[in-house]
């Protein structure tokens, strides 16, 4: 089969790339190996910055995330027994964020996508990248309960298959630039069945680690606590998570809601570049070229940022012949993704504990905290970066879907 852009993973990234494409006209063909309802019930990200919520709704996938998601003005941190609002709204000119999950956004996508006639391969295995040299590369698959190969000819391949997939791994390790710290945290996220306890998000930076309380809706909640990355889910029961968030977020007069808890997980966190994010014909979108561990909420809004200027490059490409943006990608996207990896990595190590420091480090912490939240400058600067950063390319985009 044959394709202009042959694209390599069904997350925020690729399908975002791909209805992107299609609204300038440009013909796409996805691979994912998992199945749609795999993709559709993962839990991931919550936090949406403005410029991602503002490209959703001019490409008209936005309505559902308008109806359901939350619109947040600020967030509060948490130290010292005490709680202190960052304002965004107010710091930013008017900027804020909403609370959508990643799966919501997938399902959104997926449907506009697949209303649109767009072939998506779900459940393909074994997928292999050909030829990115040269102007005619190859992706070969083998498709759901096959037992032949297929090829996917195409002009260029979009590697949006996250951190684990082929695709970066396609362009020779002597030429790849790559950069990674690995933390000593771990988080352990829940999904529960409670009453919101609080507006906004709570970060807290407590001497027994980190927590943070997010929200999905009204009845169902979003949690996590810093743990041993190395850790294994089942030493937590129930009990042992809630009294672990009441111990590190509840303050005098004010305690969260425990309930039935009906999913959790333990990740680890890690920051990682791959600064070669064009390999030939191949370009690298979103977690396959960079992680950023999840304190800064920037992993699914860097991707949609990636495939904004992606999609621009291949735009001007196919529609006048312009290759200067493309040439430019890594370039252009590195720049942002380098910013959101300082603000990641700082806000990373501020607030959680890391039981290596000594009491001097972790004074500097709470110094830190008490600076950000008593000083206009540098609350600004935190506020600007969590709502995000202004987009380097932009596209008005005229919604055909
Ligand atoms: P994804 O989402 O990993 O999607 C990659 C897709 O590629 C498929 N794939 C393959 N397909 C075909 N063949 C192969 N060989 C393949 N190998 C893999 C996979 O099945 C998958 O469907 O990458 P993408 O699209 O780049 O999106 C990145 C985001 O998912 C990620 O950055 C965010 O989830 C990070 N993140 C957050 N980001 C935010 O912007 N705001 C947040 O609030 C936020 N919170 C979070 C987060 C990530 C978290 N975890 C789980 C690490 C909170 C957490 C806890
Ligand atoms: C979430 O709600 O899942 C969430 C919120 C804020 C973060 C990370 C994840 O920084």
């Amino acid at each position: 089969m044959r394709t202009q852009v042959g694209i390599i993973g069904a997350g925020p990234a690729g399908l975002l790339l791909s209805h992107l494409l299609h609204l300038q006209g440009i013909d796409s063909i996805i691979l994912e190996s998992r199945s749609r309802e795999e993709i559709e019930g993962t839990i991931r990200a919550g936090v949406l910055e403005q410029g991602t919520v503002d490209l959703l709704n001019a490409t008209g996938v936005g309505a559902r995330m308008m109806k359901e998601g939350h619109v947040h003005h600020g967030i509060e941190l948490q130290f010292n027994g005490r709680r202190h609002r960052i304002d965004m709204h107010e710091l930013t000119g008017g900027k804020k964020i909403t609370v959508y999950a990643q799966h919501e956004v997938i399902k959104d996508l997926v449907a506009a996508r697949l209303e649109a006639g767009a072939k998506i391969y779900f459940n393909v295995k074994d997928v292999s990248l050909h030829q990115i040299e040269s102007s005619s590369p190859i992706i070969q698959f083998l498709p759901e309960n096959a037992t032949d190969y297929e090829e996917v000819n195409c002009d260029f391949i979009a590697g949006c298959d996250g951190f684990h997939g082929p695709s970066r791994q396609a362009i020779p390790a002597n030429l790849r630039v790559e950069k990674q710290k690995i933390y000593p945290f771990g988080w352990l996220g829940i999904l529960a069945k409670t009453p919101q306890v609080n507006p906004e998000l709570i970060y807290s930076n407590h001497e027994r680690g980190f927590a943070l309380i997010s929200t999905r809706s009204p009845e169902i909640q979003r949690h996590y606590i810093q743990v041993d990355p190395k850790d294994d889910i089942a030493n937590w029961s129930d009990d042992r998570i809630w009294s672990e968030l009441h111990a590190r977020v509840d303050m005098d007069g004010w305690s969260i809601l425990d309930g039935p808890i009906i999913q959790k997980n333990i990740v680890s966190m890690r920051s990682f570049v791959c600064e070669t994010m064009r390999y030939g014909n191949l370009f690298l979108a979103g977690d396959a070229a960079h992680i950023v561990p999840p304190t800064g909420a920037k992993g699914l809004n860097l991707a949609a940022a990636d495939v904004q200027v992606l999609a621009k490059g291949l735009s001007e490409y196919y529609h006048s012949g312009e290759e200067d943006l493309l040439n430019r990608y890594s370039e252009i996207c590195l720049r942002r993704i380098w910013k959101a990896q300082r603000f990641s990595y700082w806000m990373t190590t501020m607030l959680h504990r890391n039981f290596e420091h000594s009491s001097f480090e972790y004074n500097i912490q709470l110094a830190e905290l008490d600076y950000v939240t008593s000083s206009q400058a540098a609350a600004t600067s935190l506020a600007e970066n969590y709502v995000g950063l202004p987009m380097e390319i932009q596209t008005n985009y005229s919604i055909k879907i």
